[in-house]
């Protein structure tokens, strides 16, 4: 009896150890080197950023918190409503279904998580509070030249892609906003510990302007990398630069560490 058992636990035991060391040669791979955006002339400079920052910073290298004395002002910058039709990053595709959700406080949006996860779904403000919370109080930098300290809180992105049960072979989170924005990042930022669905801010629950209900904070990167009004999550093995959408052929770096 107790053979048997042992038995059939032998393979998947195998299994888990063969997902293990999967996990760790993809996150190994896509992380060193070269950044995704390689070979575009356009975006030679984000080649020597990359490899720099990759090669020399600790993997989860914290960047530098600050205390509530530090908080400043904040201006809301980009899109401040998506539901907003004149705004100039409106979509036609979810301008108004953000409207109707906005208008009954958030209690129907859903954040779809999808692509290379065990468990796609589609997660509500409840789940991700569900999940274990981190507050961090840090400095946002834009690259249009100013900077603002404010504190966040939120679900560690990392949870959500475990508790969403990420696959082997996984390498980029794409976000999808509620206006045009897209965007992407590697494991190594998706999966760093500041890195985090923020519904906070500042103790208060995300203000509409600063992506309510709920933005991504990449602290390692310039501010444009911090996708507001989340509506899609997926998790992707291939690259990619969303074309006319994307970062590269606006002329924007993809990688934008700082
Ligand atoms: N969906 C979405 N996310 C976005 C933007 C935007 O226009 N739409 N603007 C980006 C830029 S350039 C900056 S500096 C920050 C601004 O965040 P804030 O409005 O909270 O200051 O959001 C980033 N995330
Ligand atoms: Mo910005």
């Amino acid at each position: 009896m107790n053979m048997a058992r042992n038995d059939l636990l032998l393979p998947r035991r195998a299994l888990v150890g063969g997902i293990a060391t999967l996990g760790g040669l993809a996150l190994a791979g896509c992380s060193d080197e070269l950044p995704p955006t390689y070979g575009n002339i356009l975006r030679i400079g984000d080649d020597f950023t990359y490899r720099a920052q990759r090669m020399l910073l600790p993997r989860n290298a914290l960047v530098r918190q600050f205390d509530h004395a530090d908080i400043t002002s904040m201006p809301a910058i980009g899109t401040t409503n998506p539901g907003n039709a004149k705004e100039p990053g409106f979509s036609t595709e979810f301008g108004e279904a953000y409207d109707r959700l906005r208008k009954d406080d958030f209690a129907g949006w859903r954040l779809e998580v999808a692509g290379l996860v065990a468990r796609p779904g589609a997660y509500s403000l409840a789940d991700l509070k569900a999940l274990p919370a981190r507050t961090q109080i840090t400095r946002h930098t834009c690259e249009e030249g100013w900077s603002a300290i404010a504190e966040w809180t939120g679900a560690p992105l990392a949870a959500l892609l475990s508790a969403a049960g990420m696959l082997p072979n996984a390498r980029y989170v794409n976000f999808h906003a509620y206006d045009e924005v897209v965007d992407n990042i590697d494991l190594v930022d998706a999966l760093h510990p500041q890195t985090i669905l923020a519904y906070g801010m500042n103790g208060r629950d995300l203000p509409p302007g600063h992506g309510a209900p709920a933005r991504v904070r990449v602290e390692t990167q310039l501010g444009y990398k911090s996708i507001k009004f989340l509506r899609r999550i997926e998790v992707v093995e291939k690259f990619d630069d969303f074309g006319k959408k994307g970062n590269i052929q606006n002329g924007w770096s993809w990688y934008a560490g700082i």
